[in-house]
């Protein structure tokens, strides 16, 4: 008997002294807040307004889980303001008054973008002043509705076009030009103070011309005093091709006096999925979180989506499935074992923020 126990202490002892990542399986539940909290950073997830509404497996995916939510699309142009003057709060109030309920962060999303505007304002022709008067007005309702409330907005979304360096010749930029992102984010300063004021872009995780050109643009906006705190990295991926060096693309910013955040991760497998793939994306997840602490100043990690069955991915690409860190049914997946993997990581092992 006595040998047994000792036996397993010493089993026990050993697995511990040897470990860095204990635990490896799924967390248990309410688990993972508290280890992002550790570490000082925001896990978060995007939320959408239905199934916070009328799906209680949805919610506690999220309460139990996460510690900031964002908005995927209700506070959109199209949706807060469908009609020039007409304002709709009734989602995102929803989704801030959630997560107030139960202590979550939130991170704003979106203001200038060239998706999803209403069409009175994509259509409309608009001269300079008109336009800045346009902005103004929305910022100033949005923002100022959520002064205190939303920590973070993505105020500038996707400013470069797709795959190429290039300023995108957004609504935007046609009538007001390249500095329409200083006044955008000027203005949104003036608003809100103490928000941070985040440029959110895609295809710049892996460094390249589009990561170079978003790089020289944020070193002149810092020159010119122009009030920007963050960069989103979106974090659209495409399985097996997680870049091995995120963190130093990250640092690139962050060297610039910035914060950065992985706004919008989710890694999509062509079908049919298999179970090995799915375990090497939770090394993908595993790497991306460990990635952001790797950064002193990356401060949240954001999971595009709650489930597999919310995401965006089967319907904008055809052909891959399984983006997510639970299933279709709210089942734990390989992924979510590989964030919490990252998470497990003593505290010590992460710098503290300067
Ligand atoms: O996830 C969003 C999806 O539900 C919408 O149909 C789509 C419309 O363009 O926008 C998706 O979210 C996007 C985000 O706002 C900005 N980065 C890319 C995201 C995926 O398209």
């Amino acid at each position: 008997m006595f040998t047994a126990i000792a036996l397993c202490v010493a089993v026990f002892l050993t697995t511990a002294l040897l470990s860095d990542n204990l635990p490896s399986g799924p967390p248990d539940e309410g688990e993972l807040p508290g280890m992002a909290r550790t570490h000082d950073i925001e896990l978060g997830v995007a939320v959408a307004v239905n199934p916070l509404v009328h799906d209680g497996e949805y919610r506690s995916v999220i309460t139990e889980h996460y510690t900031s939510v964002t908005a995927e699309n209700t506070m959109k142009w199209q949706y807060v303001q469908p009609q020039r003057h007409q304002f709709d709060w009734s989602g995102p109030d929803t989704v801030v008054g959630f997560a107030e309920s139960h202590d979550l962060n939130v991170r704003g999303h979106t203001l200038l973008w060239h998706n999803q505007l209403p069409s009175w304002l994509a259509q409309g022709s608009w001269s300079q002043d008109e336009l800045r008067q346009i902005m103004r007005e929305h910022l100033r309702a949005l923002l100022g509705r959520y002064k205190g409330r939303v920590s973070a907005w993505d105020i500038i979304n996707e400013p470069f076009e797709d795959t190429s360096p290039h300023l995108r010749e957004n609504l935007w930029y046609r009538v007001l030009g390249p500095d329409y992102i200083a006044e955008a984010l000027s203005m949104a300063h003036e608003i809100d103070p103490e928000a941070r004021l985040y440029i959110n872009e895609f295809g710049i995780e892996g460094g390249g011309d589009k990561a170079d050109a978003l790089h020289t643009l944020v070193e002149d906006l810092l020159q010119r005093g122009v009030p920007l705190h963050g960069i989103g990295f979106q974090g659209h991926f495409v399985h097996g091709n997680v870049p091995e060096d995120l963190a130093d693309h990250m640092r690139r910013f962050t060297d610039l006096g910035l914060e950065v955040s992985v706004t919008e991760l989710d890694v999509r497998i062509p079908e049919p999925s298999r179970e090995d793939a799915l375990e090497e994306q939770a090394d993908e997840y595993r790497r991306v979180v460990e990635a952001c602490l790797d950064v002193p100043r990356c401060v949240n990690v954001t999971v595009w989506g709650v489930s597999d069955q919310h995401s965006w991915v089967p319907e904008w690409f055809p052909g891959y499935t399984d983006a997510l860190p639970f299933d279709e049914d709210y089942g734990p997946k390989p992924a979510l074992s590989g964030m919490t993997e990252a998470l497990s990581r003593r505290p010590s092992q992460r710098r503290p923020h300067p």
